[in-house]
């Protein structure tokens, strides 16, 4: 598709209006052509720009190389204006094709209109992002595009403020595009991004497509007032100030205005790096908010009426004639070839998207004929568009049958395998490092915990100038517990930085500096309340390699504190709903302050994003001081053995070890010799599979945690028993020993009876060995 150059995007030519409406328009028909598609049956699920096409022309505008975007599904002409996307990808996406060579977005793994730059080389380094024009990688879940684009505009900030120009910045030039319907502004999200935004004074520009619904409910019912404009005044800055926003409220039918709007919006945003909302209102949804439904249901027909008659589309048009910019037969004539040009799109990205399938289902029939199978042939055949798993559902359906030969077989095999991958690969980096031992000088000092980790953190802070750490009491007090004290004294406000109390902003923060090329620390401050980010982190954070299939990456660190302080918020383990929802993260439980630093080496030198788990108890134990506190490190997935035995294998992690190391020590004066193994990560999990070592010498397991029954400690004995295949060792049943199914209650006691400790873990343990042996083991508990 026809873009247009950074030059010419300022320039109100003639020729450059007539292109502009000409891109708006094929955008059109690509949604009334991809609605078709859908209700074809060629695609799954359509949902379309159509009504906001206008508006994302003058964005377009005014958006420049190095610049980002953080938006949503109705994006597709700001994404073809701009040069960003073509109609054959938006096609290949819509049929979810997995080739990046076709939808270059998200290589199949997401619905359509979810748009994404290529951000990394094949190797998984950074492209340079200055010279080109970026999106973030969109996801379905409403208002989340609103966290990541805080640090996308916090990236310029800092960029600035460090002088730096390099791959990712030109001195902090870059402004951070958002775009948001009116109704996701009803979401939390988009407030806390908002006022974390006003806070940091960052170039964010953020535009809101008011189409007066989310869906089939209408503004009365999502917004105070039903109006976003007034009721962002409240964020509007005095002009002489820099404190706030710039807010701009624009008809999205009137072409002249918005681009006069983006413009100026865009030139105060990237020289002050004041943040602006620009508010488009007006704007409409002609065929209804997606292909699973029909909009003639819940509006009315005045409703329907006025749509019709304030279409941008026809608006522009109007207006373009009025103003003798081009004649009704000239935009006829463009409109014809246009039309044209879409259907051709569509059609190359269907017969690209179907050569393979339509291959392998040729091979299919011919192996059913073969094997004689002829109804799952006929079957086969019946169905126009065959999906690679009808092909493949009819060949195993036959195989299992009558079993064929092999030559089919191994092709059915090798055929799932890249099936597997085509969907599993891009889960995350693949980089393996090898561990590097912490050693010690004779005369090494023994300090408080949190001291091993400001050591930790100061030579990050000095040996990599990308590394940022930021967080709630992280700037001036140097966190609650002191991991960074006197560093931003040291390093400056930008680089250890405190913020306000927004779990998820902060992470959000952390994501768009690490797409931007930073290295973000961000810290929430306790366990318990990274359930305020989890979403966040869910939905965007972890699945950002594998949703783009390899185009991005998201190299977070989340440092946070848990388990043993007592009550019900503050000493919580919830490790089973935190693992279970951040796949594609790592999950770092170290069990004291040396091995978390050993942990964030390891962590600051790779890829991938991750979480740790610092002990909240830990930080005032003494730990001796590694020589080489910056440069050792703890590989992951890697667990250690902490206590030798030969009875029983008790597998735990974090705060926990220390209690169970007492009650391995109970255990030892009743004649139980019990090994613990410290697991030091739960994602990876013991990828070298050093537990069912020592289960294959003590045939006995018990699984030790904080979390909830079926938890986390489930988890761990699934990969022992099942992954590893553990059972075959086994002389006793495997038992896990957790906290209760409820919270934990306040107070010593409170805790002792909600969590397991000694004597329970020793009770448990002593019993299995009293099973095989009463007369050895007598009761005793
Ligand atoms: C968290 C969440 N809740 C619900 C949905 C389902 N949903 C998808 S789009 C949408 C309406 C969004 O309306 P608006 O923000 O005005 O954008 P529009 O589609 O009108 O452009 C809803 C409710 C979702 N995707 N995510
Ligand atoms: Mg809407």
């Amino acid at each position: 598709m026809a873009t247009q150059t950074k030059e010419s995007r300022t320039d109100f030519t003639r020729e450059s209006i007539v292109l502009d409406y000409r891109v708006a328009f094929r955008s059109r028909q690509a949604s009334l052509i991809g609605r078709k598609e859908v209700l074809t049956g060629k695609a799954k699920f359509g949902i379309f720009g159509d009504g906001k096409e206008v508006a994302q022309l003058a964005m377009a505008r005014a958006f420049r190389k190095g610049d980002w975007r953080s938006g949503y599904y109705r994006d597709q002409t700001f994404m073809f204006a701009a040069g960003m996307g073509t109609l054959d990808e938006f096609f290949a996406q819509l049929y979810a094709d997995p080739d990046i060579a076709h939808d270059p977005w998200s290589g199949g793994r997401s619905m359509n209109a979810h748009f994404a730059s290529r951000l990394l080389n094949p190797d998984g380094s950074w492209k340079n992002q200055v010279d080109s024009y970026n999106s973030s990688a969109d996801v379905s879940p409403t208002g989340s595009q609103m966290p990541r684009l805080v640090g996308l505009g916090w990236a310029s900030k800092l960029y600035r403020g460090f002088g730096i120009d390099n791959d990712f910045s030109h001195h902090g030039d870059e402004i951070a595009w958002g775009t948001i319907g009116n109704a996701s502004c009803a979401e939390g999200m988009f407030w806390e991004s908002l006022n974390a935004a006003g806070v940091l004074q960052i170039p964010m520009l953020v535009s809101i497509w008011d189409d007066n619904y989310g869906i089939s409910v209408s503004n009365e019912f999502q917004i105070t007032k039903s109006n976003l404009s007034e009721l962002l005044r409240g964020f509007q800055r005095d002009p002489k100030s820099k404190s706030g926003f710039d807010i701009y409220t624009v008809k999205g039918w009137d072409y002249p205005s918005l681009c006069e709007t983006y413009l100026h919006a865009a030139a105060i945003s990237r020289m002050e790096h004041v943040p602006a909302v620009v508010h488009v209102t007006e704007l409409t949804q002609p065929q209804g908010h997606s292909t699973s439904g029909s909009h003639e249901r819940y509006k009315s027909k005045e409703r329907l009426d006025w749509e019709a008659e304030f279409d941008c589309i026809r608006k522009m048009r109007e207006w373009m004639i009025a103003q003798g910019i081009a004649s009704a037969d000239e935009l006829d004539k463009h409109e014809r070839e246009d039309l044209q040009m879409v259907r051709e799109a569509q059609r190359r990205a269907w017969d690209a998207y179907r050569a393979t399938i339509d291959a392998d289902v040729r091979t299919v029939i011919d192996f059913l004929d073969r094997l004689g199978a002829m109804e799952a042939k006929n079957e086969l055949q019946k169905i126009q568009a065959p999906f690679r798993r009808d092909a493949m559902r009819a060949l195993a359906g036959a195989l299992i049958d009558a079993p064929g030969s092999d030559e089919i077989l191994d092709w059915y095999r090798q055929r799932q395998k890249e099936n597997d991958e085509r969907y599993d690969d891009h889960f995350w980096s693949g980089q393996i490092m090898p561990g590097v031992a912490a050693t010690y000088a004779d005369d090494a000092p023994v300090l408080n915990g949190f001291e091993i980790i400001n050591h930790c953190f100061d030579h990050a802070l000095r040996r990599d100038p990308t590394v940022v750490i930021f967080g709630e009491d992280v700037g001036k007090l140097g966190d609650v517990n002191q991991g960074c004290a006197g560093l931003q004294e040291k390093y400056g406000e930008l680089r250890v930085s405190d913020t306000g109390i927004r779990e998820c902003t902060i992470v959000g923060q952390a994501i768009g500096a690490a797409l931007r090329g930073l290295r973000p620390i961000a810290e929430v401050q306790y366990l318990d309340y990274l359930l305020y980010a989890i979403q966040i982190i869910s939905d965007d954070l972890a699945t950002t390699r594998w949703r783009t299939r390899g185009g991005q990456k998201c190299p977070v660190i989340i440092r946070t504190r848990g388990h043993r302080l007592e009550g019900i918020w503050h000493s919580g383990s919830p490790m089973a709903g935190i693992i279970n929802l951040v796949r594609g993260m790592s999950v770092c439980v170290p069990r004291n302050m040396t091995q978390a630093a050993g942990m964030y080496n390891r962590l600051l030198r790779g890829d991938d994003p991750a979480l740790v788990v610092e002990v909240l108890n830990g930080y005032r134990v003494k730990e001796k001081l590694p020589s080489n506190v910056g440069e050792f490190v703890v590989p992951l997935g890697v667990p250690e053995v902490l206590r030798e035995g030969s009875d029983v294998t008790l597998v735990s992690y974090g705060a926990t070890l220390r209690i169970v190391m007492e009650a391995a020590e109970l255990l030892a004066s009743a004649n139980v010799s019990a090994e613990v193994i410290d697991v030091q990560t739960l994602l990876p999990f013991d990828v070298r599979g050093i537990i069912l070592q020592s289960l294959k010498k003590t045939n006995r397991i018990a699984f030790i945690d904080e979390d909830v029954p079926g938890g986390a400690s489930a988890f761990m004995m699934r990969n022992v028993i099942d992954r590893d295949r553990g059972y075959e060792w086994l002389d006793s049943q495997p038992i896990t020993i957790t906290g209760k199914e409820h919270r934990p209650a306040y107070g010593s006691d409170g805790d002792y009876w909600s969590k397991p400790n000694r004597e329970t873990i020793f009770a448990a343990v002593y019993e299995l060995l009293r099973e095989t042996n009463p007369r050895l083991y007598p009761p005793r508990l």
